[in-house]
């Protein structure tokens, strides 16, 4: 295997874009013949870590599971790519620190919260400023943004750049190291 294992670690509110940047990463790695497997924290709350919640601690549980997760596919060569809100620094920065330095990428999808809020894909925004769910993170729960990140994606002009040019600068990235 001709590369490099390594984490992707996109962090971000939900409906930032997280899964759409991860998805279009690894299928723009695939085209460079690049081995990717994306760990999305949605998916994984289905099956790994379903006996996981939304407080303080479960989120914290949920993170170190797939951080530790992420090591191991780092180890085996590939590019991992994880794609969970992961609202608190230090939990973020417990991953960072499983991983050899360079290895891991921290790359912050900064949005604004109203995008966020205006997509709502599964309306769970709604629900919560109905308080119909409690902890929703934005809303009543932090979302801790990262202070060093590898980097940081936000809107240009105003408007959110294409996926495809946010996994390029990630590519771009990726292949400069
Ligand atoms: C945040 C929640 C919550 C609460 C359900 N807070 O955008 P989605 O819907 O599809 O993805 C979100 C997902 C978050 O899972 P993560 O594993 O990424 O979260 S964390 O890193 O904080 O452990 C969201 C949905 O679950 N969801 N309840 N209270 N997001």
């Amino acid at each position: 295997l001709d590369q490099k294992g390594c984490v992707v670690w996109i962090t971000g509110l939900s409906g930032s874009g997280k899964s759409t940047l991860a998805c279009s990463l690894s299928r723009e790695l695939h085209a460079k013949g690049k081995l990717s497997y994306v760990l999305d924290g949605d998916n994984l709350r289905h099956g790994l870590n379903k006996d996981l919640g939304f407080k303080f601690e479960d989120r914290t549980e949920n993170i170190r599971r797939v951080g530790e997760v992420a090591k191991l596919f780092a180890d085996a060569g590939l590019i991992c790519i994880a794609s969970l809100i992961s609202p608190y620094r230090k939990d973020r920065d417990a991953c960072r620190a499983m991983l050899p330095d360079l290895s891991f990428i921290e790359v912050y999808m900064n949005m604004p919260l109203e995008l966020c809020e205006e997509r709502d894909a599964k309306g769970l925004y709604k629900l919560a400023r109905a308080k119909k769910i409690k902890g929703f993170t934005g809303i009543d729960d932090p979302y801790e943004p990262p202070l060093n990140c590898e980097i940081e994606l936000s809107l240009q002009d105003g408007v959110c750049p294409p996926p495809g040019t946010m996994s390029g600068r990630v590519v771009t990235y990726l292949e400069e190291k």
